[in-house]
């Protein structure tokens, strides 16, 4: 492996090296990141990087596209199989290009989306005042109505959707780990003349594998997507719509010209290729038990009387009060399992009494600890060491034990190559 760059780039060689062991020696936890096949990363890899492609298969401006044209119409096809889309533009550089060309495609400067509330799972993109669109476009909030079942407040999503006329009525999240009702979502968006748009980069893969419902069969207009977290791609957006080829036509010019320059020729065969996999029949044993392996994991928090927002989970991620339940800081949580080799991430909890980089919650999932073939068995044993390290953060011996069975689980089950 890298051996071009092992002889050319020593420096850049050992970093790649130490990544390496680290995602083969630890265990990855954070909900929005995964493991791709070597297929996905040998088309990331691939010649395709050489090509600019202004434009769309069939209408670009510079020559020589007859293989970037193939590459760009085999992830369209495959996309729009995977969810049932009319149209699908798949050159977002990211999940925040996704958004961002959506908003312009979709609103005039002055605008107003309803998104979810921040604290209570939204995202940047969903209008966070460090973000940029918060200058062109007005972001209000629905939250939920009790953050121990995770209910959303639908009746109050509706009273501010009457009242401040939104163009688009925004699901989806970061941070929350319930399903949404969508017909009601679609409801209200028909009722105040909005768009119905779901941000589903956190459970693309479950909707892919089946292991979670489709927005656009509740009638939804728009999805967009990162490719690289439950659907296992690489790290990219995507762009679908439902039935509108006006709308289809709107996002192809936000995102190219309106955007984006030349798109990454290389990532979006990449795409096409994870598209592929999830078309396999066995992407759905793996998304069915993404879901399996994250109740497991609440089970054993429940079991210790450990607070999970919205009461546990519904998908693949948990957010624990690690602060109300353990008087563990998330940031010193997110530090202690760093130490015996279990990434994730410090994450803010609704009405969080302590600030955003001092938060009171722990954020993670099952995407990757699933890919690498972990079962219910495997994903208990995961939550119980978590506990323990916790638990015992002080204790060197504690932190040394379960440090070592965490390596032993990781060299049980290497990080596989190919999943079809
Ligand atoms: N950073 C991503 C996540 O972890 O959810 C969202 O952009």
């Amino acid at each position: 492996m890298y051996d071009a760059i092992k002889k050319q780039d020593k420096e850049l060689f050992a970093a790649l090296e130490g990544e390496e062991t680290r995602e083969r020696e630890g265990l990855e936890l954070i909900p929005s990141e995964n493991y791709v096949s070597k297929a996905v990363r040998e088309a990331q890899g691939s010649i395709l990087t050489n090509k600019y492609a202004e434009g769309y298969p069939g209408r670009r401006y510079y020559g020589g596209q007859e293989f970037t044209d193939q590459a760009e119409a085999f992830a369209i096809e495959r996309v729009k199989k995977l969810f049932g889309a009319s149209f699908a533009n798949v050159q977002p550089h990211s999940g925040a290009n996704a958004n961002i060309g959506m908003y312009f495609a979709l609103l005039q400067p002055g605008d107003t989306v309803l998104g979810m509330d921040l604290s209570h799972g939204g995202h940047l993109t969903h209008g966070h005042p460090v973000t940029y669109i918060t200058k062109f476009f007005n972001f209000v909030r629905y939250k939920m109505k009790d953050v121990e079942t995770g209910e959303i407040d639908y009746d109050d999503m509706l009273a501010v959707a009457k009242a401040h006329k939104p163009k688009i009525i925004l699901a989806g999240f970061s941070a929350y780990s319930r399903e949404l009702d969508y017909a009601k979502f679609v409801a209200i968006a028909r009722e105040v003349g909005a768009y119905a748009v779901i941000d589903a980069a956190h459970i693309a893969g479950l909707i892919a594998g089946k292991a979670a419902k489709n927005p656009f069969d509740y009638g939804f207009d728009i999805m967009t997507s990162t490719t690289h977290k439950t659907l296992r791609g690489p790290r990219g957006g995507i762009i679908l719509t439902r039935e509108s080829e006006e709308l289809a036509k709107k996002i192809d010019k936000a995102i190219f010209p309106g955007l984006q320059g030349g798109p990454l020729m290389h990532v979006i065969a990449a795409k096409a290729v994870a598209f592929s996999e999830a078309l396999h029949p066995s992407f759905q044993t793996y998304a069915a038990q993404i879901l399996t392996n994250a109740k497991a994991m609440e089970a054993v928090f429940k079991a210790n009387n450990v607070r999970m927002l919205g009461g546990g989970t519904s998908n693949h991620l948990i957010l624990a009060d690690v602060f109300g339940s353990l008087a563990i800081p998330g940031k010193v949580a997110e530090k202690v399992l760093d130490t015996v080799g279990i990434t994730l991430n410090k994450n803010v909890i609704a009405d969080d009494t302590r600030s955003p980089m001092d938060p009171s919650g722990i954020r993670f999932g099952t995407p990757a600890i699933t890919t690498r073939g972990f079962t219910e068995k495997e994903s208990t044993r995961v939550a119980e060491l978590m506990l323990q390290a916790l638990q015992g953060k002080d204790d060197e011996v504690t932190l040394k034990a379960v440090h070592q069975e965490i390596k032993d689980l990781c060299a049980k089950f290497p990080i596989p190559d190919t999943f079809v």
